[in-house]
């Protein structure tokens, strides 16, 4: 490593004008550094930064032809941009201080200094949140946005309604028994259904499990939601994974899966995939604050962040991971600050305002693929509904905290307001609406109750292409318990 030292401002400018004329690429900056320092007392210019500098930086591996060779793809050149540090060097020289030392580091230079002094854990000022409509639904003003048309505006608001219903509909059915386990979006529709407008269909989602607005947006009908939940023929999980567990290959919706954070580094690879394709679309992947708390954030974060991978993080911040508030998960402001930490873009946005999220996300979309790089979005927001029909939130939150949420900050309604202000929604479009949803998912539950079960020999196919004689041991096993204890065992599956 190369340490050297400027004593002078006009050093330091010297240098700063030699580096906006060789470009931004990481190598020629480390090039031309250490050979400017060689002339900085005759103040030349030097256009050109060759590699047949005496100075000792230029063997190292950061040699543009070497890095070339050493890459089996294009990608290489990307990633050399990634380092920018012509842009670190202006934050450097932007110093008063006469004084500045400089350490030459692989990556970019680091101001020295004498002073012994710590960062502080706080920063000065938390991150704004991004906002478009007030808590009344009433634009700002001065925010910053795209025009949503009154088509878009209105699939968008159509979509949060039938979402809001389907839970309705199938968190009772769990209640009544008839599937076994339920999970709501409550209070996080606008999250749901405003990204989900943001992408197309090439973009490719994987989700944490509270978004089915994004697959139902990609039109998911709702018998397949239902089919899924009810576990019958129909499903396209055959019935092998509880309620919620939605997939789609048609709608490039990954399927869920409830180990929380492992669809993160998971989609990194999915965006890395699209970008040696070249492919004109990115990976989206969603994830709660909990998730955040996970081993595999950071792991995807970085990776995405070297890789440059066109992938956009989408934290629902809802303040709590089924009982763990956040205030127990971490110390700085939020997940939205972690991206800076990584060298990743990002954003704070309020959630429950569908007309920021969709503007947060549609900018991300562009960034993410035409810059080929990772963005981080953090949406605040709140589970106003229990974490599943496995939980109380009662027990362990204030019920008027929730009560202010559902009410006062509820996503759906402050949305509906803007849509009813601009004269597009009426109370009757509104109740035709509920209640056409509301008997097509009745009858949807219908049909998928009356359906086939898939029959017992698909619990052991799928995984292995030839299954292992253990599966076969255990095939055997099933069968001969379920011949002496037939009453122990669901009647209407296919044996
Ligand atoms: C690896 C792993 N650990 C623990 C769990 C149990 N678990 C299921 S959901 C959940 C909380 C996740 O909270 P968050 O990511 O904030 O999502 P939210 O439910 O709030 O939408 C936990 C701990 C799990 N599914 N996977
Ligand atoms: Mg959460």
């Amino acid at each position: 490593m190369v340490l050297w030292l400027t004593r002078s401002r006009n050093v330091a400018h010297h240098l700063k004008r030699k580096w906006d004329l060789v470009g931004v690429l990481n190598h020629s900056s480390s090039l031309c550094s250490s050979s400017l320092h060689q002339h900085h007392h005759h103040h030349h210019h030097h256009r050109h930064c060759s590699s047949s500098s005496t100075s000792p930086i230029t063997n190292n591996s950061r040699d543009p032809d070497t890095v070339s060779s050493n890459s089996a793809s294009g990608f290489s050149i990307r990633r050399l941009e990634s380092t920018k540090a012509q842009q670190q060097l202006d934050s450097v020289y932007d110093d008063h201080d006469d004084e500045n030392q400089v350490l030459d580091f692989p990556g970019g230079s680091v101001m020295l200094t004498s002073e012994l002094r710590f960062i502080s854990e706080t920063p000065e000022k938390r991150i704004k949140c991004y906002r478009v409509l007030d808590d009344d639904g009433q634009l700002i003003m001065s925010s910053s946005f795209q025009e949503v048309s009154k088509e878009l505006a209105l699939k968008m608001y159509r979509n949060m309604i039938t979402l809001q219903t389907m839970d309705t509909i199938f968190y009772e059915a769990q209640r009544q028994g008839r599937i076994s386990f339920y999970l709501t979006s409550n209070g996080e529709e606008a999250i749901n259904i405003a990204s989900a407008a943001a992408f197309t269909t090439s973009d490719v989602v994987l989700p944490q499990y509270r978004e089915p607005g994004v697959l139902l947006w990609r039109g998911f009908t709702l018998q397949e939601f239902t089919n899924q939940c009810f576990g019958n023929k129909s499903d396209y999980g055959k019935g092998r994974q509880m309620p919620i567990h939605y997939g789609s290959n048609k709608l490039n919706y990954f399927t869920v899966s409830s180990p929380i954070a492992t669809q993160l580094p998971q989609a990194v690879g999915a965006a890395y995939s699209l970008k040696m394709d070249g492919k004109d679309a990115c990976v989206v992947t969603y994830f709660g604050d909990g998730g955040a708390s996970e081993g595999d954030f950071h792991a995807a974060l970085n990776f995405a962040a070297v890789l440059e991978a066109p992938v956009i993080f989408i934290c629902r911040n809802n303040g709590w991971a089924i009982s763990t508030p956040t205030s127990e998960q971490y110390r700085g402001d939020g997940i939205v600050v972690r991206g800076q930490a990584y060298g990743v873009r990002s954003i704070r946005v309020d959630g429950n305002d569908a007309l920021a999220v969709y503007n947060a996300v549609k900018e991300a979309r562009k960034m993410a693929i035409s810059e080929q790089r990772p963005i981080l979005i953090e949406a605040l927001t709140y589970r106003t509904g229990h974490h599943s029909t496995s939980d109380d939130s009662t027990k362990y939150r204030p019920v008027n905290e929730i009560e202010h949420w559902r009410v006062a900050r509820d996503p759906v309604s402050r949305f509906k307001k803007w849509v009813e202000r601009n004269g597009w929604w009426t109370h009757e479009d509104e109740s035709e609406l509920r209640s056409s949803v509301r008997k097509e998912l009745l009858n949807a539950i219908q049909v998928a109750e009356k359906a086939e079960k898939p029959p017992l020999s698909d619990m052991f196919t799928d995984v292995y292409d030839h299954p292992s004689s253990n599966l076969f041991e255990q095939e055997r096993f099933l069968r001969e318990t379920i011949k002496r204890h037939p009453l122990d065992y669901p009647p209407e599956v296919p044996v």
